[in-house]
């Protein structure tokens, strides 16, 4: 089993494996619980991001920042396995960051993001933030088994990764509210079957909404702040 996640990774043949995840998940579930009531006490609507390394999301997130400005408040917690690059980007925007970096481990868990989220809150202003961005590890695996507390979970795809993602992966989709399908500008370049993906996704979580999106032309961006000003608990 995998060390990091406890992933169903047999790498154990031969030898007794001692099954610590099913008590290791349930201990992260309580913390994700937790998480959730401090973010509904601060007001805020906590929203979970995964994909894989490089699709896109913190360049969504830093799109966000210039549209959501006079419409909503958020700020951002960073998940990487190393470096504050992402946190710094988002700061430079104005947006309130905190870097989360796990020193190896492939997705961030309930109990770091408890640290996160009380570093976010001392960042916000009197005013509070209506959203708080979890962007989580790059991966599309190990961020699917851990509730960090969020109302959303968002799964990003990128077209460049193709159109198949969705089965390949269907633990991120079954558990997400919305699929983001992210570099649209890219379509003509690639093979990437929009019905595919989204037909895949549609298999797997029938509830699941669907959103295209570019950062470079601004595709989709509308719809991206409705679909987030829908969510706000005013
Ligand atoms: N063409 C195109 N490129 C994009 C778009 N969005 C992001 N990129 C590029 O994709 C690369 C990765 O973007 P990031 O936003 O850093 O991706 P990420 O998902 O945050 O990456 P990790 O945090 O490392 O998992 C960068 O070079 C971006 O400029 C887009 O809409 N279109
Ligand atoms: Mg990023």
């Amino acid at each position: 089993m995998c060390d990091q996640c406890g992933c169903q990774a047999n790498t154990a043949r031969g030898r007794k494996v001692l099954d610590i995840n099913k008590s290791l998940l349930e201990e992260n579930q309580k913390l994700g619980e937790e998480n959730r009531r401090h973010i509904q006490e601060m007001g805020a609507v906590g929203i979970n991001i995964i994909s894989s390394p490089g699709a896109g999301k913190t360049t969504l997130l830093e799109a966000t920042a210039d549209a959501a400005a006079g419409h909503f408040s958020f700020g951002v917690i960073e998940g990487d396995i190393e470096t504050e690059r992402d946190a710094e980007r988002i700061r430079k925007k104005g947006i309130p960051a905190v870097q989360i970096t796990t020193g190896g481990a492939c997705h961030l868990d309930a109990h770091l993001v408890h640290g996160g989220i009380h570093q976010i809150q001392d960042t916000a202003g009197p005013e509070g933030l209506d959203i708080i961005f979890i962007e989580n590890v790059g991966n599309l695996v190990c961020p699917a088994t851990f509730y960090l507390g969020e109302h959303q979970r968002i799964v990003m795809v990128s077209v460049p990764e193709g159109s198949d993602k969705p089965a390949k992966y269907p633990r991120a989709f079954i558990g997400s509210d919305l699929f983001i399908i992210s570099k649209a500008d890219l379509l003509p370049y690639f093979d990437f079957s929009m019905e595919e993906a989204s037909e895949e996704a549609k298999r797997l979580n029938p509830d699941i909404k669907i959103l295209t999106v570019s950062a470079v032309t601004g595709e989709g961006m509308e719809h991206w702040l409705s679909y987030l000003s829908g969510l706000l608990n005013r």
